[in-house]
């Protein structure tokens, strides 16, 4: 339930004692809320960490915790240049000596960075890291760090899959349960600055005054840690819960009714964040249906919530059966052309890639295409496509591959990471989303590993330089123990546990033929569903001549939307990355890979590699009992034979299916379940 916030005590007493002799004491400058939060959680993270050994005598080495507009001028004279040097809600932790004292100081310029600060310090104690001459400076690389919960107002959570919505509206606002205010430490602790309460197939309700006042309620527990609170806002919602007769955004009634709605909603939660849409999509209303477009429709909202300093964030996840040729061209042929007519506290929000959250997709071509909109990402960390709770895949390996990806928008080195933090084209408003994977159950996740995405996901959000594997390492030691032999092992397999589930799902840049609906096990084989883009034979494209789908410019074009260096390197084979192969090419069984196995041998030694894998996890996980409780031990090692058990399903019910087209044998080392 704590997450990676345990603060275990610190056994090794030799740790123990060198921090406890820099932590004799503790003086906090400033009066806020947030001060109050800093004061709450230092004192419980030292009891914790130390036992009751801390922060006896005010006389010795200690620590100084304030924003820069509360020290002394002392202190600030000795921390000048550092201090200079921080930007926007970054901090500086620094060790400096005063009258004979070694003082730790943490500041920033605003109390959140303060609150940034105090959780990167805690955190360098709970993975046992040397304060000695402590020297840190940091800062958020994204303004608008946020998650998206997919929550509906009956509790019932879409692609969730960590039990109920873990916002009580029965209860709110008056009963405020203690897992809001340990949402906001979670997610302050890795600098997440907003949070959209609600599903992007949105219920107009939200927006009554009934909901107002719970969300209020929300927004007043996580006002102190740093965090906005967003609200999906219903295109419709004007007809359904204004009486009106349209929404068409150009209406004047309509405009105006959003203008009230807004200033209604900011009456009650000054900070509020602004508005999250699904629009003309997946048959949510938007602007389309009045003849209208994007433009239309963003930037009427944009213009009622900018009084207020609010944005709105428009999502581009946008396709239909009527443009039956390739779905993954549809957003960036609706969205491209209208670069530079959004307002500028609008957002496009894109998916990572232009399908919809497969284990593995190349870059939304969108990414660097659109030079004067502000931009932003939207990640998935449940796992919808990826065995939902069930599987252990740390994404954050993911997320890093495509913060990588470089789009060569303006020449090589354009990274999509550029776009993200918007130094590519200099954006006004950068931002990054989370799809969360959090619900009731009591280790919020419903794995405990996938807690690991959560915080994996916040990281990258805060700097999408950082490499996945550093963030690995922290989280397992604040999750689990510093312990090397458990560390070491732990990290390895989490690491390549994202390429693990590509071998068993989809291997060769298969994707989409999961099951229908639900999206959980493989589903290659359906073909009778009324729209042809849900249907995952679409995707494939399996026949006796090949499988593949052809997005090249003999095929669907769509490497026609990339840079042009590119859209070389995938329409042509030769340079495709075999990741890749089967998204941009259609081809022979028997086609040559690199490695001089056949398509369909490679491919049937890739879905058993991947089950192999599985085996090895587990094995590594069994090996480790002696190092956790017992209690997380067994949760996560049953959780494994679901695993792997789902992993031979894959691999058994790809390879039959296949094969009716490949018409070969399997080669050697390719197992069947029984
Ligand atoms: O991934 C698909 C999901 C839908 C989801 C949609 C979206 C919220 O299957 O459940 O709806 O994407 O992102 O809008």
């Amino acid at each position: 339930y704590k997450l990676w916030l345990q603060y275990n005590y610190i056994e090794d007493s030799d740790i123990r004692d060198n921090y406890l002799s820099h932590l004799n004491s503790v003086q906090y400058f400033g009066d806020s809320e947030t001060i109050n939060v800093i004061k709450e959680e230092i004192s419980l993270a030292m009891k914790s960490l130390f036992g009751n050994d801390y922060l006896k005598n005010i006389n010795k080495n200690g620590l100084i915790i304030g924003a820069t507009s509360n020290l002394n001028t002392k202190i600030l004279k000795k921390l000048k240049n550092e201090i200079s040097n921080i930007q926007k809600d970054g901090f500086v932790i620094k060790q400096v000596k005063i009258g004979g004292i070694k003082q730790i100081v943490i500041t920033a310029k605003t109390d959140i960075g303060v609150l940034y600060g105090t959780f990167n310090f805690l955190k360098r104690l709970q993975t046992h890291q040397s304060i000695d001459k402590i020297n840190v400076i940091d800062f958020p690389k994204v303004d608008i760090r946020m998650l998206n919960h997919w929550d509906n107002l009956d509790r019932t959570v879409e692609r969730g899959y960590s039990g109920f919505s873990i916002w009580d509206w029965h209860r709110l606002p008056n009963y405020i349960d203690t897992r809001y205010k340990d949402y906001a430490r979670a997610n302050a602790s890795i600098g997440i600055n907003g949070t959209a309460l609600t599903n992007v197939n949105s219920n107009a309700l939200i927006l009554t005054p009934h909901y107002i006042e719970k969300v209020k309620a929300i927004a007043d527990v996580f006002r102190p840690y740093g965090i906005k609170v967003y609200l999906t806002a219903r295109f419709s919602a004007p007809i359904e819960i204004g009486n009106l007769e349209t929404a068409d955004p150009l209406d004047e009634n309509v405009a105006k009714w959003w203008k009230d709605k807004t200033a209604e909603i900011y009456k009650e939660i000054p900070d509020f964040g602004g508005f999250l849409v699904k629009a003309n999509s997946e048959g949510q209303p938007g602007p389309q249906n009045y003849g209208r477009n994007h433009i239309d429709g963003a930037n009427m909202l944009a213009d009622a919530v900018k009084p207020f300093n609010g944005i709105v964030m428009w999502r581009a996840f946008v396709y239909s059966e009527h443009d039956p040729d390739d779905r993954a061209k549809q957003a960036y042929s609706e969205f491209v052309p209208y670069d530079g007519q959004f307002r500028d506290n609008v957002l496009i929000q894109v998916k990572n890639g232009a399908i919809d959250f497969q284990p593995r997709e190349p870059f939304h071509p969108m990414f660097g295409a659109m030079a004067k909109t502000n931009l932003m990402m939207e990640f998935q960390i449940t796992q919808e496509y990826m065995g939902q709770g069930t599987h252990l895949v740390y994404q954050p390996k993911l997320y890093e591959e495509v913060l990588k990806a470089d789009t060569y928008r303006e020449g090589k080195g354009s990274f999509v990471a550029k776009v993200i933090d918007g130094s590519l084209h200099n954006k006004k408003i950068t931002g990054i989303a989370g799809v969360a994977n959090i619900g009731t159950d009591i280790n919020w996740t419903g794995h405990h590993f996938l807690q690991a995405n959560w915080y994996g996901f916040g990281r990258m959000a805060w700097n999408p330089y950082l490499k996945s594997s550093d963030i690995a390492e922290e989280w397992i030691k604040m999750t689990f123990t510093n312990e090397k032999a458990f560390v070491k092992p732990v990290k390895k397999m989490m690491v390549s546990s994202r390429e693990t589930v590509v071998n068993y799902m989809t291997p060769y840049g298969l994707h989409h033929i999961m099951a229908t609906g639900h999206h959980f096990g493989p589903g290659p084989w359906v073909d009778n569903l009324s729209r042809p883009e849900w249907n995952p034979v679409y995707y494939h494209k399996a026949d006796e001549n090949g499988v593949g789908f052809n997005r090249t410019n003999t095929g669907s074009n769509a490497t026609a939307q990339y840079a042009s260096a590119v859209k070389e390197i995938y329409n042509n084979i030769e340079t495709t990355p075999e990741i890749y192969l089967l998204w941009f090419h259609h081809i022979p069984w028997d086609y040559k890979l690199k490695n001089g196995e056949t398509l369909w041998n490679g491919l049937a030694l890739k879905y058993q590699q991947g089950v192999n894998e599985v085996e090895e996890m587990k094995s590594t996980w069994n090996s480790l009992k002696k190092y956790i409780d017992p209690q997380r031990f067994k949760e996560i090692s049953m959780m494994f034979d679901v695993q792997l058990n789902d992993a031979k399903w894959w691999r058994d019910s790809c390879l039959l299916y296949f094969q009716q087209f490949s018409k070969k044998p399997l080669p050697k080392g390719v197992e069947k379940s029984k």
